[in-house]
């Protein structure tokens, strides 16, 4: 019987998702909460049995820190872990920095809403100049400027992250049995709804929370056939919730 799995897992808690920023490519750390939420997350995979030979982070340090937590628990930190720019997460646009209350109050929960969870409506672009831009951030420095994003949609985000998931992160389950993959609130949305195929309408109703694993299983014909999240259902269910209210009105 396959033991094929790929373990999707959103970062631990970030200062900016405590401050109820929104994100994006900005490159904020762990809180402590976040820290915790990562080694749990790690005990949690040891205990239930799971073991992995390859890792894939985004190149925002939320990811790569959370990642190795994780492997630390497992007394897997020697395992590669390779990391790329197509699971960042989401491009905000000019969003990026803002409160995510405050920003409801200013223009309405319902555009607020289409901004988070819409799947074709991006926030407005960011100029290639602004000091915030990818363009002049050294670590994007081999990526060819047609490439990087100054806002995204959901849709955008799926078109640039699904080749990687496709060419690499995929056919790595045939040489590696289990993988963990490390990344963003909305990176794993777009990869989750192609796995599942979500119609664009329902995946809005999505909601990843910090620290939580989410497991897919696959046949030897690399068929996905299960998937599940681990941990306490009802607690997962209030942490959804939670995500979800992060752009309501006071
Ligand atoms: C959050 C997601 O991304 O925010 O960019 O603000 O996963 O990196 O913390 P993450 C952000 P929402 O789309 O849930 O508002």
């Amino acid at each position: 019987m396959s033991n094929k799995k790929i373990i999707l897992v959103r970062h631990g808690e970030s200062l900016w998702n405590k401050e109820n920023r929104f994100t994006g490519w900005t490159d904020v750390d762990l809180t402590e909460k976040g820290v915790e939420e990562a080694i749990e997350a790690g005990k949690l995979l040891k205990s239930e049995g799971f073991h992995f030979t390859i890792a894939y982070t985004s190149v925002l340090k939320r990811t790569i820190k959370t990642a190795n937590l994780i492997l630390d628990q497992m007394d897997l930190d020697w395992i590669p872990v390779l990391k790329t720019w197509r699971l960042n997460e989401k491009h905000y646009g000019i969003l990026q920095g803002l409160n995510k209350t405050e920003t409801a109050e200013r223009f309405g929960e319902e555009q607020v809403m289409k901004w988070r969870r819409s799947y074709d409506i991006p926030a407005e672009a960011i100029a290639s100049d602004n000091p915030r831009s990818p363009y002049l951030d050294v670590r994007y420095k081999d990526v060819p400027k047609v490439y990087l994003p100054l806002t995204e949609s959901l849709k955008d985000n799926v078109e640039r992250t699904l080749p990687y998931w496709k060419e690499v992160i995929f056919p790595s389950l045939i040489q590696h049995e289990q993988i963990l993959v490390v990344a963003h609130g909305n990176s794993l949305r777009g990869i989750i709804k192609y796995l599942k195929d979500i119609p664009d309408d329902e995946i809005v109703s999505l909601n990843m929370p910090t620290g939580i694993s989410y497991v897919f299983e696959f046949d030897d014909d690399m068929k996905l056939v299960k998937d599940y999240f681990l941990g306490d259902k009802e607690k997962i269910k209030e942490l959804m919730d939670a995500v979800a209210n992060q752009g309501k009105k006071s």
